[in-house]
């Protein structure tokens, strides 16, 4: 059997970069995301361009219950997963933190931190009778600096470099691999669900720039997994050449 890939927020944006990267290089993949057509879509176009085997959960990461249900469902050989890209997430708004609104809080911290550990919780379980696998977590910039009216999105990304060191200290003796990706400004669909559909709001968020595209993060992801087995790359911060930290951005007049 391939190697196998799991992929949460494989319906857009760097996750369905990453799951046509793996394809590429002929694994199979789990490809996890809500939205169950665009799930269907991106499956059946990489297992016919590919001839790659392809399972489908649609689950969200915030509801344990449902997603241990799912991801247990699995056939067995299916839990020998090699590489698990924790990359579901998103931001909801944009204010300062006396104006922000509570629900986009608790769905941030709900998506980005809790939903990448209960994801991580299950499928290092299956890892470590392998004592092998490698974890990437997508972080951010915002992970590692704070920016005006981030507050709680760079909060939960940095919530995710902590537990990214935690992880790589805990699973250590598993021989598990533990990489963070930390992106600067990818143009996906990230600004549109920031700003709840406003595309006009989003667009202007790469007015005037050349972001990087997802692409160029699944293309570093892949560069991580593909290292030698006594290699581990820990940490990754890439940046849009015109961006040098999250809010100094050198936009073309
Ligand atoms: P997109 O909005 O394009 O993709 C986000 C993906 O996450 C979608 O597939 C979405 O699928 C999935 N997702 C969101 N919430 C849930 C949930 N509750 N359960 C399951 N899946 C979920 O954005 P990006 O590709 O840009 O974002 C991917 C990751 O990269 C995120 O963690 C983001 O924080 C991070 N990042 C993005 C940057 C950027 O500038 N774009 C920069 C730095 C980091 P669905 O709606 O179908 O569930
Ligand atoms: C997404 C990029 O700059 O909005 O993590 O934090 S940014």
């Amino acid at each position: 059997m391939s190697k196998i890939a799991l992929i949460t927020g494989a319906t857009s944006g760097i996750g369905e970069a990453c799951a046509h990267i793996f394809a590429q290089q002929g694994y199979q993949l789990v490809l996890l995301a809500r939205r169950e057509d665009r799930l269907e879509k991106i499956a059946h176009h990489l297992t016919a361009k590919y001839g790659i085997e392809i399972k489908q959960i649609v689950a969200d990461v915030r509801h344990n219950e449902n997603l241990s249900a799912a991801l247990e469902a699995l056939p067995e050989e299916w839990k020998k997963v090699d590489v698990l890209v924790n990359n579901a997430g998103l931001s909801q708004g944009l204010d300062p933190i006396d104006k922000g609104n509570i629900n986009d809080w608790d769905t941030m911290i709900d998506t980005n931190v809790k939903g990448l550990l209960y994801v991580t919780k299950i499928v290092s379980n299956w890892m470590i009778p392998h004592q092998s696998g490698h974890i990437v977590n997508i972080g951010s910039i915002a992970g590692k600096e704070v920016y005006p009216n981030g507050n709680v999105y760079c909060a939960s990304k940095h919530a995710v470099d902590a537990l990214s060191k935690g992880m790589r200290i805990d699973l250590l003796p598993h021989g598990i691999k533990v990489t963070e990706i930390n992106p600067g400004m990818v143009e996906t669909e990230f600004s549109v669900v920031r700003f709840k559909g406003d595309e006009d709001r989003a667009k202007k968020v790469y007015e005037n720039l050349e972001p990087l595209i997802a692409d160029d993060i699944a293309d570093a992801i892949w560069y991580v997994v593909s290292r030698p087995k006594h290699v581990n790359i820990n940490d990754m911060l890439i940046m849009p050449t015109v961006q040098a930290t999250a809010t100094i951005i050198n936009r073309t007049p």
